[in-house]
């Protein structure tokens, strides 16, 4: 995945000529774009592919099943052309391994979801998750935005492993202490594609990584 940006797009709309529409209008500020769900679903995995033409794709289906499950379903991401995808790791070392096994490249790993609820369930073992990640060889975590003070701690635990944090603008999160705190991307939704001017958005983001990077050095 590139290092330039270090913004990713989270293109959850359903239709594809949207879901192009918008890829092709910020591309120039993306490093990568996330596809979850509403768009697999409502599209088909060809969209992975289609998308995969434009960027790296990092495919988000927070894969949480018994290993033989998550490694039918990494086969199927990386099949259809994505760079990267996102696994749940509260099913455990094995299950994840098999994900990192079966991955054509990048894995990475929910710890600490970004939502109010993540608080609940996730938050009380985001650390153990994060270990987890590490001795299962993934390239990196999930770590939310909206808590930049849980990213710094995360970044503690992970090293250099790549981190990627969701929950900037709708859910609350700025770039800039997103990145403060030790994530590599920030991952952006809702403020890009709803947003009247989805290439001035995401040119702002991009701005302030590059001020506060800058200033990192
Ligand atoms: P916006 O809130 O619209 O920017 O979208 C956030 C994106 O990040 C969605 O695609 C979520 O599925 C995803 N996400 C979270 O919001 N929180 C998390 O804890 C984890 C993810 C994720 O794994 O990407």
């Amino acid at each position: 995945m590139k290092r330039d940006t270090r913004l990713v797009l989270a293109l959850d709309v359903t239709k594809r000529s949207q879901a192009i529409h918008i890829a092709d209008e910020v591309s120039e500020y993306l490093d990568a774009i996330k596809v979850n769900y509403p768009l697999a679903l409502s599209c088909g995995m060809e969209i992975i592919t289609e998308l995969a033409e434009r960027k790296d794709v990092i495919c988000d289906f927070k894969v949480a099943d018994i290993p033989n499950i998550n490694r039918l379903i990494v086969e199927q991401v990386f099949g259809h052309g994505a760079s990267g995808v996102i696994v749940q790791g509260f099913v455990g070392e094995d299950s994840v391994k098999a994900c990192v096994d079966a991955a054509k490249g990048d894995v990475f790993v929910v710890t600490e979801m970004s939502h109010p609820g993540g608080q609940a369930y996730t938050a009380p073992i985001a650390d153990q998750l994060a270990r987890l990640a590490v001795d299962a060889g993934a390239s990196g975590i999930i770590a939310p935005a909206t808590r930049p003070e849980r990213v710094k701690v995360l970044r503690e635990i992970v090293g250099d492993l790549t981190i990627l944090s969701p929950g900037v603008g709708a859910q609350g999160g700025t770039p800039a202490a997103t990145i403060e705190a030790g994530a590599d991307y920030c991952i952006v939704g809702r403020s890009i594609y709803n947003s009247p001017d989805p290439s001035g958005s995401a040119k702002k983001i991009v701005e302030e990584i590059r001020s506060v990077r800058g200033v990192l050095g």
